[in-house]
């Protein structure tokens, strides 16, 4: 008899004993698996109005959907952005997405987070990995159309004039994707009218002063520019600033053209200063969020996503602005 009692209470001994050491012995429960989405984001950096746009739209509909979410800042460099993918793998979240800094040098991790199954979407800017299965999906702008588009409405302003019209113009950082593609499809756009000539091109990495930087060094070396053709808001912001310094009008000594369409550049183009914005929308949170509860429930998505996208002139901004989202 006794033997049965003492045998039973050895039992609820183990039994409490294991229960304590599973939660180190506080007495709370250990964290179960929630089923919550984790997704870690890298993002480029903070590098101009659209970045932080773009930033605000996943972290606030990552929030939105419930899903945890792992943001890393890469501040602009490619290294910083592959440690942040390793970190993910490491961590074992759900899907990856994030936003590439430069189109080369990312085979080797994202065949890492392939062969550890964490599915990856390419958001905002696009990789030349030639291997496709190495990424769900690409979320993000057509970046050739919006140079083509910004180089089809120059070409109209010229139409039927013959005189040189010397063309500047500020890239975006050197090596990505949309600068590289809007080079090409303003380039192809404007190679219709032979007397348009770009007579300087340089990268301003995306940000106001480096737009500023390069403009007061075009400006210095050419005396007769009439248009900037600058890859996005930003740089063309921090340009204005060198052309009026010069003594120059902004929008009517020199054409203006600019991408992205964000608040500051609306607001220029509105008051004359800008001529002619292609928009890039950042807005791309919501539609991620879609795509990352179906690549983690392995449901098929389409391969590219192409984010709709418009143009302004400078009536049109005025009458835009008052509902600008960012
Ligand atoms: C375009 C995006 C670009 C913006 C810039 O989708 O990658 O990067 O045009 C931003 O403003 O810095």
């Amino acid at each position: 008899m006794y033997r049965k009692v003492a045998a039973a209470l050895a039992v609820g001994l183990l039994a409490a004993s294991m229960a304590a050491c599973g939660d180190g012995g506080k007495g709370t429960d250990t964290p179960k698996d929630d089923g919550k989405i984790t997704l870690g984001f890298s993002q480029v950096g903070a590098e101009s109005g659209w970045r932080t746009a773009n930033t605000k739209s996943i972290q606030e509909s990552a929030a939105a959907a419930g899903y945890e979410l792992k943001f890393s800042d890469a501040q602009g460099k490619q290294e910083n952005q592959i440690k942040a993918l390793r970190s993910f793998i490491a961590q074992k979240v759900d899907v990856i997405a994030f936003s590439p800094v430069v189109e080369s040098g990312w085979d080797t991790v994202l065949k890492e987070a392939k062969d550890a199954g964490i599915p990856v979407i390419l958001t905002d800017r696009a990789v030349d990995s030639a291997d496709k299965t190495l990424y769900k999906t690409f979320i993000g702008s057509d970046f050739v159309k919006e140079g083509v588009v910004s180089g089809e409405w120059l070409v109209k302003q010229y139409e039927g004039k013959t005189d040189p019209v010397n063309i500047v113009e500020l890239q975006g950082t050197t090596g990505s994707a949309p600068a590289n593609d809007r080079k090409k499809g303003f380039a192809d756009a404007i190679a219709k009218a032979p007397n348009l000539k770009i007579i300087a091109s340089q990268s301003g990495d995306f940000t106001r002063a480096g737009g500023k930087q390069v403009m007061e060094a075009f400006l210095k070396a050419h005396k007769d520019i009439d248009v900037l053709f600058a890859h996005n808001d930003d740089m063309g912001l921090g340009a204005l600033e060198a052309i009026e310094a010069a003594g120059k009008k902004p929008g009517t000594d020199i054409t203006i053209i600019t991408i992205d369409a964000v608040k500051d550049g609306m607001q220029a183009l509105a008051d004359g200063k800008f001529n002619f914005i292609a928009e890039c929308s950042p807005l791309l949170g919501p539609q991620l969020m879609d795509l990352v509860k179906k690549v983690k429930n392995g449901e098929a998505v389409e391969p590219r996503i192409v984010t709709n996208e418009t143009t302004f002139t400078q009536e049109q901004a005025k009458a835009a602005l008052p509902d600008r989202k960012y």
